[in-house]
This record gives C-alpha cells, structure tokens and sequence, in this order.
C-alpha cells in the first residue's frame, strides 16, 4: 500500500476531477509485477495502469489500491471486472469510494470469488493523497489551503513592501514542491500589482516543474498585461469578483486549492469559513514593521477568534511549518 500510495502522489494535480489512485499488482509469488496511477480524466484508471504492466503475472496474484475499485462504465471501463477477467486471486484497497455512480467494486469482486479486504492504511490515504478528492465529494467544493511566510512578528512584508525571503531556502523549496501537485493557486489582485509573482512550480534547478497549476487571479483591479502571471509558463484563469462562492463555483471540478494571498483574500476566505487547512511558515527574523497575513476576517472581539487545531508542526530548515485545520469547521465539514 505505501508502494501505491507513493504512485498515487505523483499523479496529484493532474487527475481531476478524478481522484489521484495508485495500484500495485503482486504476482501469485508475492513480486511486484505492476505499478499503476491515475491518468489524466478520460485515461485508465490506476488498476488498469498496473494491470496491464502486470500483463499475464496478475493471474492468482493480488492487487492493491488506495481506493475501492469503481464498478462503473463512466470515462472507462469498470476497474473490478477489469481485475476478474486478470484472475487476481485477492484485492486489498484502502477507502471506500464514496461515489454512488462508482462505489459497490468491493461487493462484485467478492461475487466473483475474490478475497477482498477494505481498510487497509485508510488513515493514511485518507489524510494524504485522497484528501482533497474525498472532501470535494463530501461538501461539493474544492479543499482549500490558506498558506502564508511570516516572521517572528507576524509580518509578511518589510515597511518598504520586499517580502522575498523571509523564510529560507528549505521552506521555499517545498512550496514548489507543494505547488507542483496542486490543481489551482488563487491569489488577489493586489498581490500580483504589488509583488508580480509568476506562481509556477519550479524544480530544485530552477526550470518549471512537468505539471503546472492553474493559475487564478482573483478581484476587481486590472491586472497589467505584462503581469508575469499572465504569461505562457501555465494556464491562468482572472475572475473579476471578490465573492468567495463565485470563485469556489468557478474552480468546482478542482479538488486541491491553494490561497497564497495578500491579506484581503485571506480575510475573505476566513469570513467565509472556507480555509479546510492553514499552512503556516514562520521565519525566525524579526522586522519591526510591514504587512500581516490577513485583513478583515470579521473578528471583533476575542470570542469572535478563528480558532484552529494543530494538525502537525515540522521545523524546515531554519523555519517551522504550523499545518493547522480550523476548530469549529462552519462550512467545511
Ligand atoms: C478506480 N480507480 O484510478 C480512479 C477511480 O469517469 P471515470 O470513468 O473516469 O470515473 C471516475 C470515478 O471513478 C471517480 O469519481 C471515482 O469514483 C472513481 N475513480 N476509481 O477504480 C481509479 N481514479
Ligand atoms: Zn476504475
């Protein structure tokens, strides 16, 4: 399973509306003789990915998948009577899936005499690459990400408005990393006048990573046509709204959705109760002066507080990553 889920993280971003899925196929020895994932909407589903490396070994074998094989013809054939006519002997999947029009795979394996079992690393799978899928399936929006660099004092920009570097260079190296899984990156407009950022997934060497993010550009303010987030580096999409429910309606078939900023579209997003999770980076460095996080969350006095849960704390390199998820979910549960 943890061989499927590694294959299952490669495809993320690429597969919606569909789930990223990985598969592994072990022959009836116990080798692995395939390993598949996802592919793009309208490709094999993961099964039928490593099925088809696996070719004539599947037979007596078993399969291993970090979903409930689908039992439906939708885009592709169903994933289950893929799996009986290879002759796997036994199938161990991870989540249940939750789509009526796919779910009941589980049931028609063990009909056809298969040994199947559910569960397996469900937590794991669940929390990790499915999270987004499965939470856009359960509310019906995108699982949004709020992410911000702050320093020790809470400020995301200096006086003078540089805000490059405040975290090092580990924590800038796992944005990208991050960003290169995501389906859209959504900043304000104010930020891309103030800071022009090119919100592409780079490589440790500096060259775009193979899957970009859909670039949106949210607000009212017209953004310059030499904006370096208008260029051919990926796709960008400009809403001239500040409603959160117009900008979650437009990226509905997105899963995994990531806020970068400024201050006011956080505050949106926060009102709103729509930030699913918040990854905080803080820098040790102290600048005196400059611009916070977020602006206008509608918090007045403290019982009005936007409370979150600690979900994990990582130091990287000199800085320390808080991924929190909000206490009391209004909209996100
Ligand atoms: C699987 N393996 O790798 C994936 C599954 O329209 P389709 O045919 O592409 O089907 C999409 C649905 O199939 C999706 O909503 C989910 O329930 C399931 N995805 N199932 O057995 C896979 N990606
Ligand atoms: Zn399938």
């Amino acid at each position: 399973m943890r061989l499927a889920i590694d294959a299952s993280q490669r495809v993320r971003g690429t597969t919606s509306p569909n789930p990223p899925v990985g598969a592994v196929i072990l022959d009836a020895a116990g080798e692995v003789v395939g390993i598949g994932a996802t592919r793009p909407p309208g490709g094999s589903h993961a099964e039928v990915a490593a099925l088809t490396e696996a070719g004539e070994r599947a037979r007596g074998g078993t399969a291993v998948v970090t979903l409930e094989p689908c039992n439906h013809w939708g885009r592709t054939g169903p994933c289950a009577q893929a799996l009986i006519d290879a002759g796997v002997a036994a199938v161990h999947y991870a989540v249940d899936d939750p789509n009526p029009a796919a779910s009941g795979g589980a049931d028609r394996l063990r009909d056809a005499g298969i040994t199947v079992t559910g569960g397996t690393l469900a937590a794991d799978v669940a929390h990790g690459p499915l999270r987004a899928w499965l939470h856009r399936q359960r509310t019906g929006r995108p699982h949004v990400t709020w992410k911000f660099a702050a320093s020790l004092d809470g400020r995301t920009a200096a006086a003078d408005g540089t805000s490059q570097w405040i975290t090092g260079p580990e924590s800038r190296a796992r944005v990208h990393a991050d960003r290169a899984r995501l389906d859209a990156i959504v900043v304000g407009t104010g930020t891309v006048l103030a800071d022009d950022p090119w919100l592409t997934a780079r490589l440790p060497d500096g060259s775009l990573a193979p899957h970009q993010p859909l670039r949106v550009v949210v607000g009212t303010r017209d953004v310059p046509s030499t904006a370096k987030v208008l260029d051919a580096a990926a796709p960008t999409l400009l809403l001239r709204t500040h409603d959160v429910s117009e900008v979650l309606a437009a990226l509905a078939d997105r899963d995994d959705v990531l806020i970068e900023g400024g201050p006011t579209l956080a505050g949106a997003f926060l009102a709103a109760g729509c930030i699913d999770r918040v990854q905080a980076y803080v820098a040790p460095v102290v600048l005196g002066a400059g611009s916070h996080a977020v602006e206008g969350a509608g918090v007045g006095t403290i019982t009005e507080a936007l409370r979150f849960r600690r979900e994990s704390v990582d130091t990287v390199g000199d800085d320390v990553l808080l991924t929190l998820v909000p206490k009391d979910p209004t909209r996100s549960e």
